[in-house]
């Protein structure tokens, strides 16, 4: 009979209280890294407040006694050795950066879940047969330069120096520059390519509101969806407001704001799990007296099932370039990122389901229609992600908000499996 962490329900309420207190510290903590004045939390990749971050992060590390390690793009390590030397580590944890006024909990709370866990474990029970180690990872959203899940993709090979050579932010500043200025890149330190990693876990808020809505606590997550990003430029005619007359103008913002239409229209024919979002839009030359020459807009388009994204994403190229042509509009539209849908760890999250069974947490399988750094480690090593709930569902805004109690039942789900996988010495 496998044996619980905490073995009777007054340790498990004891171990959950401790959790909730410890862990509200810790992402509190991390929150006052690179607060934006416009509220929430800007930490974007390789600028100063990402690397003082990092810094005080690795400093919190090993005061928990763990023996931290940068690679040479900037994921910070911390080690809990464990007895058996050959043996692969288990690894947990998220991404450090954010998105634009972002929230306090995503990425901040798989990270602060994992220094709690590794924490708490190895004052109860000591040095665990495999090592254990806890992962911030550089980056993940994409929101400074066009390229996402650079940290974990670093480690598990789909990601390389080749691809970032050319990439600039929206100030021009080319990523190479920005990462040497931190102090990593090509013989900085160790290789971000990992062949010793028995097991990955991420814990995450759900940034959706289906647990919230069913009143469960743990989403255990069985895939997580396939994204296409893409960029497009719709070139037409910038014009004189006033005298330019209506039939005469090549206005490409009517032209998008059609496209954006068409897009919403048969995103919701086709329904859910797909999605499809037009974040970012830049109008050229941006004023109020003169028709919009050139429309620079973005597309995030997520589905479950890579064959019915594919078809969305033709339909859209198809559909874009007919109401381009009919309007006398150019357009161009590239796909800079692709990520296909990836399932998780069967063994894992059977492991993730009897764990909550075994201490009573009420638990569901779901889809993550967010993307994250569990779907690169997947393609290297057996991969689990487990969600608590977020309020009203809200994420990727300062509106982000998750009950610090179920915070903490994650935490003690982590802990649970970690000290199976570290001490116990399951079979991945
Ligand atoms: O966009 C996403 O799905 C993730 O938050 N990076
Ligand atoms: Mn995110
Ligand atoms: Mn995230």
């Amino acid at each position: 009979m496998e044996r619980s962490v905490c073995l009777s329900p007054q340790e498990k309420e004891q171990l959950l209280s401790y959790f909730e207190t410890q862990v509200m510290q810790v992402l509190n903590w991390l929150a006052a890294f690179s607060p934006d004045e416009e509220g929430g939390i800007t930490r974007l990749l390789y600028t100063e407040g990402w690397l003082e971050t990092q810094l005080a992060l690795a400093e919190k590390m090993a005061g928990c006694g763990l023996k931290t390690e940068f690679d040479h793009v900037g994921n910070l390590f911390g080690k809990l050795q464990g007895e058996d030397l050959d043996a692969p580590s288990i690894i947990t944890g998220s991404h450090i950066d954010t998105v634009v006024q972002g929230g306090m909990y995503d990425g901040a709370y798989g990270i602060a879940a994992g220094l709690l866990a590794l924490d708490y474990l190895q004052r109860q029970f000591g040095k665990p047969k495999r090592t254990l180690e806890i992962v911030s990872l550089c980056e993940e959203e994409g929101s400074r330069f066009p390229m996402a899940y650079w940290g974990s993709g670093s480690i598990v090979g789909k990601r390389n120096f080749e691809q970032i050579v050319h990439l600039q932010d929206s100030y021009e500043v080319f990523f190479a520059d920005a990462m040497q200025r931190c102090g990593f890149g090509e013989g900085t330190g160790r290789d971000s390519r990992r062949s010793d990693i028995g097991a990955f876990i991420e814990v995450h808020i759900e940034q959706g509101a289906v647990l919230e809505k069913e009143g469960i606590a743990i989403g255990v997550v069985d895939t997580i969806a396939g994204q296409r990003r893409l960029k497009f430029e719709v070139i037409g005619e910038a014009n004189h407001a006033g005298t330019t007359p209506m039939h005469m103008r090549r206005d490409a913002l009517e032209g998008v704001s059609v496209m954006i239409q068409a897009l919403r229209q048969e995103a919701v024919r086709i329904g859910a799990p797909l999605v499809a979002t037009v974040g970012r839009l830049q109008v050229q030359p941006n004023v109020p007296n003169v028709v919009p020459g050139k429309v620079v807009f973005t597309l995030d388009a997520r589905h479950d099932d890579e064959q019915a994204l594919d078809s969305f994403c033709q339909w859209v190229m198809k559909e874009f370039t007919s109401l381009a042509a009919q309007r006398q509009l150019a357009i161009h539209g590239t796909e800079w990122f692709r990520e296909e849908p990836v399932p998780m760890n069967d063994k894992l999250k059977k492991k993730m389901d009897d764990v909550c069974g075994k201490l009573a947490i009420s638990s569901k399988r779901m889809v993550s229609g967010a993307g994250h750094d569990a779907q690169m480690f997947e393609h290297l090593c057996p991969t689990a992600m487990l969600f608590v709930p977020s309020r009203s569902g809200i994420s990727h805004s300062p509106e982000e908000y998750t009950e610090p109690r179920d915070l903490a039942v994650g935490v003690l789900v982590l802990t649970e499996l970690l000290y199976r996988l570290g001490y116990e010495g399951e079979e991945l």
